[in-house]
């Protein structure tokens, strides 16, 4: 009867050192997985947005307001995209490149924008589309494609 009890005493004790680590390092684990989480979701965001840049074209960002377009030249490259954003700071504008085969209009207080290649090199000038007054026909922007 005692070996029995002694027995049984030694089986718990095994049991307690061989199975009860694992479940105690399984429990620490869950409690740290919310934690573990983050850093994760934050290296695949991470992740996700270069790789993401390394692909998205080039953002250029033109202000118009009359009678002037701000800057007033822009170089590109022939053959990369960009991202061409015209943002209007007062009235309704247009800008169109005749050449290039471009045309934004925006409205007043707005912003619009178009992806295109330039597929030329040269110069260009680009003029305002959309009559904004007297200094309308003065409103320009010049476009150097480079190779
Ligand atoms: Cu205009």
């Amino acid at each position: 009867m005692t070996t029995a009890v002694r027995l049984m005493a030694t089986v718990k004790k095994m049991l307690n050192t061989t199975l009860g680590e694992p479940m105690k390092l399984r429990s620490r684990l869950l409690t740290k997985l919310p934690l573990l989480k983050f850093p994760l979701l934050l290296a695949l965001a991470i992740a996700f947005v270069s790789a993401h840049a390394q692909g998205a074209p080039k953002r250029i960002e033109v202000t118009a307001h009359r009678f002037n377009f701000s800057p007033a030249e822009i170089t590109l490259k022939k053959g990369e995209p960009v991202v061409l954003v015209l943002k209007s700071t007062d009235v309704a504008h247009g800008l169109r490149f005749r050449d290039l085969h471009v045309e934004l209009n925006v409205r007043a207080g707005s912003s619009t924008e178009v992806t295109f290649t330039p597929d030329k090199t040269g110069d260009f000038t680009g003029h305002c589309s959309v009559f904004c007054g007297s200094g309308h026909g003065s409103m320009a922007l010049k476009l150097h494609v480079t190779e």
